[in-house]
């Protein structure tokens, strides 16, 4: 029998959620960074960062001229009927305009090259220590004036909740495409708090994504257990012109303010999870999301692995 034919709810949970009466502060029971660096292009002392505070960031992964490849197509695909027909594709709360593209890996050969770039699957290879698949992609628009926020929430305790992520072993890479300036909704981390499992209140509904895609309640931290996260690690905003980025850990504590300026925060956001931790059914929640939101398909990303 293999990790995937244990229904999740035979499994030890170490991270329910989404269970009990009351929050709770759990202690993170896996490791941060899986691979050394001699594994990929990490040097050490970036991996101790990462280690210690769930991040890094590259100045300039992509070159203008690349940046500049990938907005034509960020254009292209807010221009394509079939795209904006798509239910991969989600619209901002009140204005309509798109908030995301999900599985833009397969939407967009442009964006399925950025999959495979040893940069960027090199470096998720690195801290997961092993192959990779692909668990989610997206591109995020957040256009100016309309751009909604992204409340805090741990992309894990939704993975691990709704798509059945066993352990905390995936990490994710927002790319960004426009410069994210001090107040055009940029991401915000509290540095250390990937080492601290915040169990969330509520039962997810049915369908959830349908409209925690657009705007999380259900899964998002209590407000007491924020402000000892807060306190305890403080905030961290992240800005950077188009082509720099951004990696974190799957159990960062992060979020996006709103956009009310007119230079927009457009990203693309890669998770990657270790092939070791494929997803099994869901830890709380009635159903499996969609597989354009939360990959079924185990296969790892091809490509040399960088040594
Ligand atoms: O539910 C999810 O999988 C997505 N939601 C957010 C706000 N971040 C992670 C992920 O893209
Ligand atoms: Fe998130």
């Amino acid at each position: 029998m293999t990790v995937g034919d244990i229904p999740a709810r035979q499994m030890i949970d170490d991270y329910p959620t989404r269970h009990g009466p009351e929050p709770a502060l759990l202690y993170r029971q896996d490791a941060v960074v899986w691979g050394g660096p001699e594994d990929g292009p990490i040097d050490a002392a970036t991996l101790q960062g990462f280690e210690d505070n769930g991040f890094l960031t590259v100045d300039r992964l992509l070159e203008p001229t690349e940046v500049e490849r990938y907005r034509e197509e960020l254009r292209r695909l807010q221009q394509d009927p079939k795209v904006l027909a798509d239910e991969r594709t989600v619209a901002e709360r009140g204005s309509g305009e798109i908030r995301s593209v999900f599985e833009v890996h397969k939407v967009s050969e442009v964006f399925a090259e950025l999959v495979r770039d040893p940069r960027v699957v090199g470096r998720a290879r690195q801290i997961l220590g092993s192959d990779v698949y692909v668990h989610q992609s997206r591109v995020n628009y957040k256009p100016g004036y309309t751009g909604n926020d992204f409340y805090w929430h741990s992309d894990f305790e939704t993975w691990h909740a709704e798509d059945g992520m066993p352990r905390m072993r995936a990490v994710s890479i927002s790319i960004a495409l426009t410069d994210n300036h001090v107040y055009n909704g940029g991401l915000m981390i509290m540095p250390g708090s990937h080492k601290t499992f915040v169990s969330c209140l509520g039962e997810t509904p049915a369908d959830h994504y349908k409209e925690s895609l657009r705007s999380q309640e259900i899964g998002t931290p209590d407000q007491d257990s924020l402000s000892i996260l807060a306190h305890r690690y403080g905030i961290e905003l992240f800005t950077g012109p188009a082509g720099s980025a951004t990696m974190f850990d799957c159990n960062c504590m992060h979020g996006s303010n709103g956009n009310i300026t007119p230079f927009p925060r457009s990203n693309v956001f890669i998770v990657f999870n270790s092939v070791d931790n494929a997803c099994v059914e869901p830890f709380a929640a009635p159903g499996r999301r969609p597989s354009f939101i939360a990959a079924r398909d185990f296969t790892p990303v091809a490509g040399p692995r960088e040594t």
